[in-house]
């Protein structure tokens, strides 16, 4: 089987046809509309971007280039990652090629340890991951090969390579900084025995005597890796990259965007309201004691975090995934226990509440108890993790962006005025 290069070489040349044939016969049908409250509402439902990687139906949940995530949750990172690329998965030879690809470019410059050496001991664990991937900018092959006058076709190469860059650095990167920010001793060398997920979790130095901390964190990979191209994360980074600022750039925009509470810093505020709940009703609380604590929330003019979704209107599959896994290894688990409890009244009251549009689980309701229970008790780390994983998912977008010669993003804004004059309104 073909390496990713010589795949997207042969790939790209006949999607920029099937685009462009597309384009020449239905380039002026309608596939959207937008209304006042859209416009003022976040866009929600609007059809205004092009994501072929993956897609979120709101009654399934994802589904990476169409085969349902819960299909895939026993594939390797690295094989996601093939996939979201190339529509295919990698056999045996493809996949070693990848991971072997990905271990000759796994070592970290020192002058990213020395930025990371001179950040507050109190930085955000997220501050840390986006400044890093920042500093790296300067190593952009793509930023070179720009400056040097590369052809518009040729821009998908280098990116290319500055992606696989990123991704083989970042799991020393993200290991690095939990070992140095919650003082957990020295860094650890990597082991290139191992798959690119299981060399995250042994450079993390969670003991891990079962395996079974490594196997969710290649579960974790896999979840998190792509949510199509209209959430915050992936939408920040495909801006950024439009202007043709290369992956460097654009990948720590999209971090800087995870790194907010209603997008991916959710999980470890989900961790926190569980702990919380156990703290209160010193234990597993009853279902009553748990109502009156999410009302007590809901009342104070907060989310409850975890539950409620801009696209889905069900519960998230990675949600029953991360459920599934938690099941098997850890059903007596205190927290797990709650998360579980959570999720069999949360949505009752949501809906008697009666704001959120959705009111089951997401992503993040669940995977703050299993880290939990594996000892990593630092929770503001949990979104780091989530932002190694999207990496692969804003990365391959950004591929495809490049190779489809897609147009620098500048949608038209207006004003307040210009809508009342528009509708007629006093
Ligand atoms: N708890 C309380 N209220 C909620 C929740 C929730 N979990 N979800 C939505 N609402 C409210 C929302 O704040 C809004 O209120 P208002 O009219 O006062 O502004 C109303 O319900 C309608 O919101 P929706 O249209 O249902 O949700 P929207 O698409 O605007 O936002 C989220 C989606 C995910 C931002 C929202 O559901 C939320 O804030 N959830 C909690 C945070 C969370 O779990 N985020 C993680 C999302 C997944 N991820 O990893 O990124
Ligand atoms: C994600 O994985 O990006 C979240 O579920 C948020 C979203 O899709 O809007």
């Amino acid at each position: 089987m073909a390496t990713l290069k010589e795949k997207l070489s042969e790939l790209l040349p006949q999607k920029q046809q099937e685009i462009h044939q597309l384009l020449k016969e239905h380039g002026d049908k309608v596939i959207s509309e937008v209304t006042v409250r859209q416009a003022f509402g976040g866009m929600r439902g609007v059809k205004a971007l092009i994501c072929d990687t993956s897609l979120v139906e709101p009654d399934k949940g994802l589904a990476i280039r169409g085969i349902p995530i819960l299909d895939l949750v026993d594939k390797f990172p690295e094989e996601i990652f093939y996939l979201l690329l190339t529509d295919e998965l990698p056999d045996k030879e493809a996949l070693s090629s990848l991971q072997k690809d990905l271990q000759e470019r796994e070592e970290v410059p020192s002058y990213v340890w020395d930025v990371l050496d001179t950040m507050a001991d109190d930085a955000h664990p997220m501050t840390m991951l986006s400044t890093a991937v920042l500093v790296m900018q300067r190593d952009s092959l793509f930023a070179k090969e720009y400056r040097k006058g590369i052809s518009k076709s040729e821009y998908w190469k280098p990116v290319l390579e500055d992606s696989l860059q990123l991704i083989a650095r970042l799991p020393s990167i993200a290991a690095g900084i939990y070992r140095k920010r919650f003082n957990k001793g020295p860094r650890i060398e990597p082991d290139n025995n191992l798959d690119w997920a299981g060399n995250f979790a042994h450079m993390m130095g969670v003991p891990d005597p079962t395996g079974d901390f490594a196997n969710m964190m290649r579960l974790y990979m896999v979840l998190h890796s792509d949510h199509e191209g209209g959430n915050v994360s992936a939408h920040t980074c495909h801006c950024v990259g439009s202007a043709l600022s290369d992956p460097f750039y654009s990948v720590s925009a999209g971090l800087n965007g995870l790194a907010g509470p209603l997008h991916g810093l959710a999980n470890q505020e989900c961790l926190r309201f569980v702990l919380a709940l156990k703290e209160k009703y010193n234990g597993v609380p009853t279902k009553e004691q748990l109502v009156d604590f999410a009302w007590e929330t809901l009342n104070a003019g907060k989310v409850i975090p975890g539950y409620g979704h801009a696209v889905l209107r069900v519960t998230d599959p990675r949600f029953l995934a991360f459920r599934d896994f938690g099941l098997r290894v850890c059903p007596d688990d205190e927290v797990f226990k709650i998360v579980d409890l959570l999720f069999n009244t949360i949505p009752d009251v949501l809906k008697e509440h009666g704001k959120a549009k959705n009111p089951w689980p997401n992503v993040d309701a669940g995977s703050g108890s299993l880290l939990y229970h594996f000892g990593m008790k630092e929770f503001d780390y949990y979104t780091v993790l989530f932002g190694v994983s999207r990496s692969l998912g804003m990365l391959s977008q950004i591929v495809m962006s490049r190779g489809l010669g897609e147009a620098i993003e500048r949608p038209k804004s207006v004003g307040t005025d210009w809508v009342k004059k528009f509708v007629g309104a006093e």
